[in-house]
């Protein structure tokens, strides 16, 4: 019984004395609390506290990180523009300062000594770079330079950050989302960057999507019953034979629904039978129209009709799978708008012109009269 007393306080203290260490420190090996990578400060345990290092330089873990020169090194992204200060010779502690590198640029790891904005030497994925870091050159009096980045056309861009300099062709990726309907080409030496050229990528349509490539790709539409776009199918629509709205997001279910049997549909649109005189195909997507000989409107879609053509009179609605003929053409100098179904739509097309022309002939004749009266009157 003591001894479980003994263990269990035992058990307490040890919780006790680790609950002591600062939140943003920890404790090797049950020695003291030491401040986390990223971190500083005095006796981390009891009333020590440890403070964040100044923005853009960091510490290391397992340091005593005790003081702020701990706080010896930058992030990533960061250039150092000068080193942490020991608080020896009466200096006071102080973290190295580092600088965020110019928009686009960045480096492959966070610099551990004092340097200048030539420290970031690479560009930020989804920029190229035309010009590599320069340092400061005191003989030339040459300030330094990070690397010159710029900033992908819209869609296209680089898997990972460009390392060396190159030109607009580095942008050799589509987004997601963004499909590729060209490959990147150069490099070229040519300073404007005339021939070079990034990926040309365009926005996928609504309800499709696309995981970023470098490959010349199609967007695929969320909904499994959509038609399959393609360069000439640039809308999710549901496939033929099949009616509905498709879904907007992969979690949601299709939302396209297969038409009964008999009826078709085309981009959605609600299934309907064939109109009178045709006969449903196989894909349950369009009709045809029994008589298709000479005279005949072809099926269409919108109207699903069987209809004469203008200048033609029939009925290819009564037609069936043995019919042909069903529209005759207007006896000559006569004509019939669209759909016409009796000869007597046939109608002469002369009369109406030849009227006004005969009335500009009338009226010409009018003034020639005039005139010539008036030249005799004159005469006289
Ligand atoms: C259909 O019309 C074309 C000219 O438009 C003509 O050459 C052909 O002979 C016609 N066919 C029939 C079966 O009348
Ligand atoms: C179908 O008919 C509509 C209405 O007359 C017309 O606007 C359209 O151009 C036609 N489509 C085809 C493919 O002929
Ligand atoms: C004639 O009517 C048909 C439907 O029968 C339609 O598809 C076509 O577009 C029409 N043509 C014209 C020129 O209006
Ligand atoms: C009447 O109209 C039709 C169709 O526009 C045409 O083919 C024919 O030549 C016209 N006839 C005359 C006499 O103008
Ligand atoms: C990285 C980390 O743990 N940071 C913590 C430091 O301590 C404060 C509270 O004192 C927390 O809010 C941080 O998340
Ligand atoms: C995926 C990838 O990294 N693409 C390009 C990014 O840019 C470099 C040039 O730094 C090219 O070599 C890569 O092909």
């Amino acid at each position: 019984m003591k001894y479980i007393l003994i263990v269990f306080q035992l058990i307490v203290f040890i919780c006790y004395v680790q609950a002591q260490c600062d939140p943003n420190a920890s404790q090797a090996n049950g020695g003291a609390c030491q401040c986390n990578q990223g971190y500083y400060g005095q006796d981390a345990s009891s009333n020590g506290k440890c403070n964040q290092c100044p923005t853009g330089s960091t510490s290391q873990q397992g340091q005593a990180n005790s003081d702020a020169s701990y706080c010896n090194q930058c992030l990533v992204n960061y250039y150092m523009a000068t080193q942490a200060v020991q608080p020896t010779n009466g200096n006071t502690a102080a973290a190295a300062s580092c600088l965020p590198c110019p928009q686009g640029t960045g480096n492959q790891a966070g610099p551990t000594v004092q340097g200048d904005v030539s420290q970031c030497t690479i560009c930020l994925i989804n920029y190229y770079m035309t010009q590599a870091a320069v340092p400061a050159n005191k003989a030339n009096q040459t300030p330094a330079s990070a690397a010159t980045c710029t900033a992908c056309p819209t869609g296209s861009g680089n898997k990972s950050g460009p390392t060396i300099p190159g030109d607009i062709s580095q942008c050799d990726y589509c987004l997601d989302n963004y499909f590729m309907t060209q490959n990147a080409y150069g490099p070229s030496n040519l300073a404007n960057n005339q021939f070079a050229s990034a990926a040309q990528c365009s926005a996928c349509p609504a309800n499709s999507y696309i995981k970023s490539s470098n490959q010349i790709s199609f967007c695929k539409c969320y909904d499994i019953n959509a038609l399959p776009l393609t360069p000439s199918n640039i809308q999710c629509t549901c496939k033929r034979g099949w009616q509905g709205k498709v879904s907007g997001s992969s979690s949601a279910p299709s939302g396209c629904s297969q038409c009964p049997p008999g009826q078709f549909s085309m981009n959605g649109f609600p299934c309907k039978q064939c109109g009178p005189g045709s006969y449903i195909n196989d894909d349950q997507g369009s009709c045809t129209c029994y008589d298709t000989s000479n005279g005949t409107n072809p099926w269409n879609f919108s109207t699903n009709v069987c209809q004469c053509q203008f200048n033609f009179y029939g009925d290819p609605s009564k037609a069936t799978k043995i019919t042909s003929g069903s529209c005759s053409p207007c006896p000559d100098g006569t004509s019939s708008p669209n759909g016409s179904v009796a000869s007597s739509q046939c109608k002469s097309n002369s009369s109406d012109n030849s009227n006004s022309n005969q009335q500009g002939t009338q009226s010409s004749t009018i003034l020639y009269l005039s005139l010539s009266l008036f030249s005799l009157f004159i005469l006289l």
